[in-house]
């Protein structure tokens, strides 16, 4: 089967650690946007799992997760599709989808600490992170930074899970903006962190994780795991969304 990267592209992720590819969604930006509405509007209490922060305009929602069953349309945007062939690409491999998530940051939204995604995904040796901007990200509404070329190892870590802060003060993040409907492949050892929404728009997006197929089809395991980690409630001033403490929000 023809490629659907090309070989630059993937120099690129090999070299710095993450790409931008356009045109893998098979569907309208706005038909992307309306199935995050509908998961957005899903009640609390199904097997989706709804995480909220508290913004100074009251709560907000902030993350969902474990919502592809649901959402027939972006199962077949993120598993089915370019955007898992692509990943596959990366990989060397065929992609299965080990995880979902939405991350809101509507307007007033927090950021998230500089970490690597690895520390936060049990299970699995070889993970690629992603991001399908639902809005368009920019510097404003707290678009992703990254550091280029810094994908190799596991830095240093805190005992939230996150980069210790005397490492990533160290580091090169740059922002990287994207357009509504790009995405974004990562290394899942690529640092990166992102500000808040200090803008007058939401900043949606979609961030599928993928591993290759000859570790196994690990979606269950991850979230039966995510779920007993969080059957006990922590207590803080933080929203915990991860099995890391990336998130910067405020609980509700
Ligand atoms: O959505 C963002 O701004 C950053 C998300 C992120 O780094 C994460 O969810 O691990």
């Amino acid at each position: 089967m023809n490629e659907i990267s090309s070989p630059e592209e993937r120099a690129h992720f090999a070299t710095h650690g993450w790409v931008k590819v356009d045109h893998l969604l098979g569907c309208t930006v706005e038909e992307l946007q309306q199935a995050v509405d509908e998961v957005a509007a899903l009640p609390e209490g199904g097997p989706w799992l709804h995480h909220r922060e508290l913004t100074n305009d009251g709560p907000k929602l902030a993350r969902t997760e474990n919502f592809l069953p649901f959402a027939p349309l972006l199962k077949h945007v993120l598993a089915d599709g370019d955007i898992a062939r692509v990943a596959g690409e990366l990989l060397g491999e065929q992609a299965l989808i080990y995880k979902e998530k939405i991350n809101y940051k509507l307007v007033g939204g927090a950021g998230f600490a500089p970490h690597q995604d690895q520390p936060a995904y049990p299970f699995v040796e070889r993970v690629l992170s992603v991001m399908v901007a639902v809005d368009d990200a920019t510097v404003a509404n707290g678009c992703l930074e990254v550091v280029s070329g810094a994908h190799a190892e596991l830095l240093p870590q805190d005992e939230r899970g996150c980069i210790q802060l005397s490492v990533a003060n160290g580091l090169n993040f740059e922002p990287l903006e994207l357009r509504a409907g790009e995405t974004l492949f990562f290394s899942a050892l690529t640092p990166h962190r992102s500000g808040p929404n200090v803008s007058k728009n939401d900043r949606r997006a979609l961030y599928p994780t993928y591993n290759g197929i000859s570790e196994g089809n690990l979606r269950d395991a991850y979230y039966a795991a995510k779920l007993e980690a969080f059957a006990d409630p922590a207590s803080g001033e933080l929203v915990r969304l991860s099995l890391i403490q990336d998130f910067e929000g405020r609980a509700v």
